[in-house]
């Protein structure tokens, strides 16, 4: 049973949820919790009742970023041998879509994990940042190069140099956002538009989902190959043709991820 997160594989049809389970640390990310993260991921990508994941923290915080606490004392070897990178790694090669749902703090290792999601409601109490400078460091999970991608240069220099924190509102300018919602509907509207997702082709979504990250990894005339494979594949898949003679005979269809 896993300590520090509340996993529920199934919120709605279709939809597992993990929920980060360290309140009064505002969901600070300690090892033991990232590898609980980790294991929940590969367990729900392994489950086919499960086609699209939420995470999410509380209404205060989503994540405040890595334990600080459990860091301070370490030094660069301990960093190196702890090589907390093969959790995030795991987590970020998650192969269904994952949606954060993001209420209040989402700091540091917070909003790097967030932005490790593939998408992100956020209720209007949501601040996002990177503070690692604040306290003697810099963003180590991605939070100079993801959002760097996400919300360009000035934004990013401006973040993770100052350690300053944006509200939702701005986040959602900026494209770190998809949808910003009252602060009761943060985890309903997350799993509403998971449930949405859910109801489509399994394969399908995963073919989608992993070439939509090529943008971010590949020149464009290599990941455009890299879709046209995946485009060409789905059409070994029953859901395909599911898909396209429910449209021709204009019924709702069914897809069983076959
Ligand atoms: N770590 C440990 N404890 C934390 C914490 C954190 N990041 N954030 C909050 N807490 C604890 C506080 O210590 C406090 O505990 P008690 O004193 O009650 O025992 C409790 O949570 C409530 O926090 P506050 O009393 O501070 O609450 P406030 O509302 O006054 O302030 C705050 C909220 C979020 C503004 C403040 O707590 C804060 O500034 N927290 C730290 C934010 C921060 O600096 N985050 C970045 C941490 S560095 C890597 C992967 C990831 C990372 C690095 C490497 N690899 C893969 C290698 C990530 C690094 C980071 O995230």
């Amino acid at each position: 049973m896993p300590e520090f997160i509340l996993v529920n594989p199934q919120i709605a049809p279709y939809v597992g949820h993990i929920q980060l389970n360290r309140p009064k640390e505002l969901n600070a990310l300690n090892l033991e919790l990232m590898l609980e993260i980790k294991q929940a991921l590969i367990d729900f990508d392994q489950d086919d009742n499960i086609r699209a994941i939420v995470i999410s923290g509380n209404e205060r915080a989503f994540a405040a970023g890595a334990d600080i606490k459990q860091m301070a004392g370490r030094n660069a070897i301990d960093m190196l041998k702890i090589d907390q990178f093969t959790t995030w790694d795991s987590i970020r090669k998650t192969k269904k879509p994952i949606i954060a749902a993001v209420s209040g703090f989402a700091l540091g290792g917070g909003c790097e994990l967030a932005m490790i999601c593939d998408m992100i409601i956020a209720s209007e109490t949501a601040q996002f940042g990177q503070p690692e400078i604040s306290i003697g460091v810099m963003p180590g999970a991605g939070g100079t190069q993801r959002l760097t991608r996400i919300v360009g240069k000035a934004k990013a220099m401006e973040m993770v140099l100052t350690g300053q924190f944006i509200s939702a509102e701005e986040a959602k300018a900026y494209g770190l956002v998809n949808k910003i919602v009252p602060v009761e509907f943060y985890l309903s509207e997350a799993v509403k538009l998971a449930s949405t997702i859910a109801e489509k082709s399994p394969i399908a979504v995963q073919m989608a989902k992993e070439s939509v990250l090529k943008a971010y990894e590949m020149p464009l005339q290599e990941a455009l190959f890299f879709e046209r494979k995946n485009f060409y594949m789905l059409f070994a898949t029953e859901d395909q043709k599911e898909g396209m003679q429910a449209f021709i005979e204009k019924r709702k269809a069914t897809f069983k991820g076959q």
